[in-house]
């Protein structure tokens, strides 16, 4: 392990480099690894720290014990519900949801979702946020907000629709049924489903060949296909002469031609 990786801002938040990928467990098991407003800081600290960090070339998100993460905890003092109803679930959302999420979507490095267990409310916003998610087959993702009278959140309103389409996003959210992991993957709301005794291995395989890929191209895919949702074909093809532009000068571009004409193995440095 890194040592840079290893001191760690909350004790509910495991940190692991191996190689260059790192690998973030949410550590609250007896809870299903739900979010204290201190674990979504503590999570989008260790992420900005990677972000500036050119070691880390992937990061994957996963949670100890059985669950995932079961999103909020609704035991935190921060969103205590108190008679007469004056929780500020808005403030939380804002200064908290919004910035983890904000952050994990502008990592300059792939990111993976390893779901090992149930991924629930902004639990399975966090998921679903990153690049690739993998669900053990047991897994499961639910969206729980409906049922304790909220919206979706953590971004699930625009990736819902994006991934699953209208209808499913729907049916999702309103009827708060229980998807299982292969479903999941049938309905594109995630890339994979692996058998439990294949699952660490998938990931790890999934991690290490993202972690020795061009970075920064990556990032910019991913950017580019977010935005792309919002633009025209013109501004689409605008977009990726620009960014074609800048990754053409870029010292990936030049190792990744190298290596193909000298029929060799690239190795990517840039971030
Ligand atoms: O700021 C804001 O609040 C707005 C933001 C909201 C974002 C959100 O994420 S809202 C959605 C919050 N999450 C939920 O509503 C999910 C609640 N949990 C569940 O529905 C179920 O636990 C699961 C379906 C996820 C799993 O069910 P199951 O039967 O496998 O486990 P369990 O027995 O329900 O839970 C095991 C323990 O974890 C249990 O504790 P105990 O009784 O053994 O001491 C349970 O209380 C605890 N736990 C599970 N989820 C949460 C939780 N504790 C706190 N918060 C949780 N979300």
């Amino acid at each position: 392990m890194n040592p840079d990786h290893s001191p760690s801002v909350s004790p509910y938040l495991g940190a692991d480099l191996c190689g260059a990928v790192l690998t973030l467990t949410l550590q609250r098991p007896e809870a299903l690894n739900s979010l204290t407003t201190e674990l979504i800081d503590a999570l989008r600290a260790r992420l900005e720290q990677a972000a500036a960090d050119p070691a880390v070339r992937c990061v994957v998100i996963t949670g100890a014990g059985r669950a995932f993460c079961a999103g909020q905890d609704l035991k935190d003092p921060a969103v205590a519900a108190v008679e007469g109803g004056t929780a500020d679930l808005g403030a939380v959302v804002a200064r908290h949801y919004k910035p983890l999420m904000l952050c994990l979507r502008a990592m300059p490095v792939p990111t993976v979702a390893a779901v090992n267990g149930v991924a629930a409310g902004a639990g399975a916003s966090l998921a679903l946020a990153c690049d690739v998610a993998i669900a053990r087959r047991g897994a499961n993702f639910l969206q729980a907000f409906g049922a304790i009278g909220l919206i979706p959140d953590s971004g699930a309103t625009w990736l819902l629709p994006r991934l699953a389409g209208r209808a499913r996003a729907l049916g999702m959210t309103l009827l708060g049924e229980k998807i299982g992991a292969e479903r999941a993957a049938h309905m594109g709301l995630i890339w994979s489903c692996v058998d439990d005794d294949a699952f660490e291995a998938e990931v790890t395989r999934t991690a290490e060949r993202l972690a020795g890929l061009p970075t920064r191209a990556m990032a910019r895919t991913r950017a580019l296909i977010d935005d792309a949702q919002h633009t025209s074909f013109a501004q689409a093809l605008d977009a990726e002469a620009l960014a074609q532009g800048e990754l053409g000068r870029a010292p990936d571009y030049a190792e990744g031609v190298a290596a193909f004409t000298q029929k060799r193995a690239p190795r990517f440095t840039d971030r």
